[in-house]
């Protein structure tokens, strides 16, 4: 037996339809992919399913609740959505105004009134018949977009579940994202998973954009660190479960079809197959045929375009639209093109039969995918698999996801009719050992990367993400132990601390004046200094200007000011670390810092007596990094022959002498206080001088979770002052 634990999977749709047959009910398995890959995971006691399950009974229906009983004991939890909060969450939010956003169609996107307030609560259905059956250490794994408030629901109920969040569908370029009513709350909803999959590398990068220009979160390339919790991004493409192609392919049924579509006209088949949706391009690629067969008379009556579409959605009014707009357009095709002995486009408006399926994926000259956007799409996986013996050509759009990973395929932009037309008879002209090369290379990735591997892979990265939160609380510093701090504390005979101030003691705020101490701040530091076994000193970038009247007044309490430049003993005067260093060199680069403010609005420049500093967090975050980084090359070739030296911090650039640094500072008050135990705090770049001067016992603790040399992490600023207050009552 193994000893994974449980998983829970969560989607919208169970893999099984409930059907109201007469008076009595049916259930109906599906087929397809995800049901493929995450059957084995769930089956035989190891995990559950929990979905909508179709039809929706009038009132109380004894044979109903049976049935949903024998599933649930097979592990598939049927969740009951009432049909009015089911038309504002499903046709309403979820298919009206997310999957139109997420497809980059923002004209295509409606809200009505309380479609919000309908997915919210169906995602609280999900959430409780999830909760009602949880047990110790399973894990969840909640799919797609009708489901992105679920993360953060389950992890309000259940702080150290495992959750998963895959996306099936795009997501979109931020400026589309933040067209969206109630945005940050999903990509809030998301951020409370430990792993957050997309399709592709490419969507996963909008997410990280949406979270920076939206919520202001800067992120990894592969997580996201917030409030003392990481969230890893990554790209898991989905594939197909290829031997249930081959295996239909294989059975008589098939095989007679397939004999009986070669045994046609001689015409070459082109094949297109898609849900009747207006994100699949089934009008655009109509017009493209249209317009290839005006251009080439050559190839009218020797091709063939076999469109089968599946209706879906027919309750959304724009699906029905599509449905009206594509036969009109099969319509004029055929009566204008077509003749007695050849019909241009053969269109089947239905759910084909797989055995039929298969064998036209295996018959088909050409495979045309011409989405306008997808998350991957799973027809061109299907087609290859299908082309065992063959040697079709794909034609693939190249704004599916699916483009990211078949390289070897014909890409064509599906907007774009005359070099839609103009690829298609490439690929009806291309030679062959060229066509089995190709197909031979996307051959083996759609075997290599199937549905299996991709659940197996997302399952196995949850399970290190999550492991990672709950044993080292982060990925690369341990959480401070406050109890093995205080029990050393208590025993040294003397004491320091050294405290950096802005990240540390306060959140960062927008503007640096607006960071001045609360009176609490100022009673815990007095309460510091007031033991006299203690040494205690904030060591900050700020100038004297700005501690003094702040901190000035705290009894005892050492200020370092300019990251070390000058100093303040109790009740002394303000003495420069190194008396006579000239600043002139500030002439020459205030300059250069105001004219990076003009071209970043909300940037501005900090003078201090001994450095310059160059601010930037109100500025529009990737515009102002990238910013900071052309200033930074600058800095660096300005100031290569000087003593003078440009620091990136959180936020900001510091100028400033190469010797005015807070290890300086740390390594003078060690000597002075000959202090036995030392602990020092602080949240950025300039702090990690202040950690490497510390010796080996000493205690080092960064904030936040970032890479750092700090021996110990904690959270957020207010951890800080709850274990400073912690020692102050030890
Ligand atoms: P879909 O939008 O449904 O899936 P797709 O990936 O193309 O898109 O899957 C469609 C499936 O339906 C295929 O398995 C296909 O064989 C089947 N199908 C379509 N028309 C059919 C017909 N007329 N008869 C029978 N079968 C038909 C969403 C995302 C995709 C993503 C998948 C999986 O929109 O981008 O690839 O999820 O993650």
């Amino acid at each position: 037996m193994s000893d994974e634990p449980r998983t829970v999977v969560v989607s919208y749709r169970l893999p099984l339809t409930l059907r109201r047959v007469g008076p009595g009910w049916r259930g109906e398995r599906s087929t397809g992919g995800l049901a493929t890959a995450l059957g084995p995971v769930v089956r035989g006691g190891r995990g559950l399913w929990v979905g909508a399950a179709g039809d929706a009974a009038a009132a109380t229906d004894p044979e109903r609740d049976a049935l949903l009983a024998q599933w649930e004991r097979q592990g598939f939890v049927a969740v009951d959505i009432p049909p009015a909060i089911h038309a504002g969450f499903y046709d309403g939010f979820a298919n009206g105004a997310l999957w139109p956003l997420f497809h980059h169609f923002p004209t295509r996107f409606q809200t009505r009134p309380g479609d919000w307030e309908a997915y919210v609560a169906a995602n609280r259905r999900f959430c409780d018949a999830v909760l009602e059956r949880l047990q110790p250490g399973d894990r969840v794994w909640v799919h797609d977009y009708q489901l992105m408030l679920l993360p953060a629901m389950l992890r309000e109920a259940r702080p150290d579940l495992a959750i998963g969040f895959f996306l099936h569908i795009p997501f979109p370029a931020s400026e589309v994202f933040r067209v969206l009513p109630h945005r940050e709350e999903l990509l809030r909803g998301l951020l409370a998973a430990d792993l957050v999959g997309f399709q592709t590398w490419g969507h996963a990068q909008h997410f990280r954009w949406a979270l920076l220009r939206l919520l202001g979160i800067d992120s990894g390339l592969d997580r996201v660190e917030r409030e003392g919790r990481v969230t890893r991004i990554e790209a898991f493409p989905i594939g197909i479960a290829p031997e249930e192609f081959t295996r239909t392919l294989a059975t008589p049924r098939a095989q007679a079809r397939l004999a009986e579509l070669r045994a046609r006209d001689g015409r070459r088949l082109v094949l297109a197959v898609d849900r009747l949706d207006y994100t699949k391009g089934i009008p655009e690629r109509l017009r493209a045929f249209r317009l290839l067969l005006e251009r080439h008379p050559e190839w009218r009556g020797r091709v063939c375009l076999v469109q089968v579409a599946v209706p879906s959605r027919e309750r959304v009014s724009r699906y029905r639209e599509l449905r009206r707009e594509v036969s009109e357009l099969v319509g004029e095709i055929n009566g204008e093109l077509g003749t007695p002995e050849w019909t241009p486009v053969v269109y089947l408006k239905r759910a084909v039969a797989r055995e039929e399926l298969v064998a036209l994926y295996a018959a088909a000259d050409v495979c045309w995918v011409a989405p306008l956007r997808d998350g991957m799409n799973l027809v061109a996986k299907e087609y290859v698999a299908c082309q065992e013996a063959g040697a079709g050509v794909l034609l693939l759009s190249e704004l599916a996801g699916a483009a990211a990973e078949m390289g070897e395929a014909l890409h064509v932009n599906p907007y774009d009719a005359e070099g839609s037309a103009a690829t298609l008879v490439r690929a009806l002209t291309l030679p062959a050992p060229e066509r089995q090369e190709r197909l031979a290379a996307l051959r083996v990735r759609v075997h290599h990367s199937t549905a299996h591997t991709w659940a197996a892979r997302f399952l196995g990265r949850l399970g290190a993400a999550a492991a990672e939160r709950v044993l080292h609380g982060g990925p690369t510093v341990r959480p401070l132990p406050l109890p093995d701090l205080a029990s050393a504390w208590n025993r040294a005979e003397r004491r320091l601390l050294l405290l950096d101030y802005d990240g540390t003691l306060t959140p960062l705020r927008p503007r640096p004046s607006e960071a001045a101490p609360d009176a609490d701040l100022v009673a815990l530091l007095s309460a510091l200094c007031a033991e006299p076994r203690n040494t205690v000193a904030v060591v900050s970038g700020r100038p004297a200007a700005v501690l003094d009247p702040w901190l000035g007044a705290v009894p005892g309490l050492h200020l370092v000011a300019e990251h070390g430049a000058t100093r303040r003993l109790p009740g002394a005067p303000w003495q420069p670390l190194r008396p006579g260093a000239n600043p002139e060199w500030k002439a020459h680069v205030r300059p250069l810092l105001d004219a990076f403010t003009l071209r970043a609005p909300g940037s501005f420049v900090e003078e201090k007596p001994h450095a310059l500093a160059w601010h930037y967090r109100l500025t529009e975050p990737q515009f102002g990094e990238w910013l900071a980084r052309d200033l930074l090359a600058t800095l660096e070739g300005v100031l290569a022959a000087t003593e003078v030296r440009a620091v990136p911090g959180n936020k900001v650039v510091e100028v400033r002498f190469a010797w005015a640094h807070k290890g300086e500072a740390a390594r003078t008050l060690l000597a002075e206080s000959a202090a036995e135990l030392a602990l020092a705090v602080g949240d950025d770049q300039t702090d990690e001088d202040l950690f490497a001067a510390l010796r080996a016992e000493d205690w080092s603790v960064v904030v936040g979770r970032q890479a750092s040399r700090a021996r110990f992490q904690l959270p957020t600023p207010a951890a800080v002052r709850a274990a400073l207050q912690a020692l102050v009552s030890a």
